[in-house]
């Protein structure tokens, strides 16, 4: 009876705990920056929100809310903007998800001097937190017509030269 009781109390802790291990996650941003960050909830909730619109696999319009990812990489202190020339153009940003996933971006496809397409670290759609398999964070690329470099799952982000 009492072992019954303690497999309960387990499961329950487990049920209650687990909710919160994965919103705990967070995204490290590292390599060619000045400024090292470990970016989670509370820290994007102090930039501005922007949305992008992208259809889905179900061919619908949804709106995905989150931040410019060029704001977060510059407060790390990348190379964006007037310093965006030279050899800095020949760095790119390492995508990283928990699968093991991975994509890139040229920093000139982050920096508005060089784009109006809009790239932003979401943590929301159509007003609601992502689904467990695409967040906490996904990257949503405005107008790529794949989806490929939406990466869901982000867990890290790292500035690199082209070797
Ligand atoms: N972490 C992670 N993100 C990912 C992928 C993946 O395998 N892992 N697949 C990509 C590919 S190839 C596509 S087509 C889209 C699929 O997104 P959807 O499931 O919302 O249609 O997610 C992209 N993001
Ligand atoms: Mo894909």
């Amino acid at each position: 009876m009492k072992k019954h009781l303690i497999i309960a109390c387990l499961a329950l802790l487990s049920f209650t705990a687990i909710p919160f291990i994965t919103q705990a996650q967070t995204i490290k941003v590292s390599g060619e920056v000045t400024t090292p960050l470990t970016i989670d909830a509370a820290y994007l909730q102090k930039l501005a929100p922007t949305t992008v619109t992208r259809k889905d696999r179900d061919g619908k319009d949804h709106t995905y809310t989150g931040v410019i990812l060029a704001e977060i990489l510059k407060n790390a202190g990348v190379t964006l903007g007037p310093e965006l020339k030279g050899e800095n153009l020949t760095k790119y940003l390492q995508v990283e998800a928990s699968d093991g996933y991975q994509v890139i971006f040229a920093l000139a496809e982050l920096d508005k001097s060089f784009t109006d397409r809009t790239i932003i670290l979401a943590d929301k759609v159509d007003g609601q937190p992502l689904a467990p398999g695409d967040g906490p964070y996904r990257i949503i690329v405005q107008d790529e017509k794949k989806p490929a470099r939406c990466i869901k799952q982000v867990t890290a982000m790292q500035v690199h030269f082209v070797k």
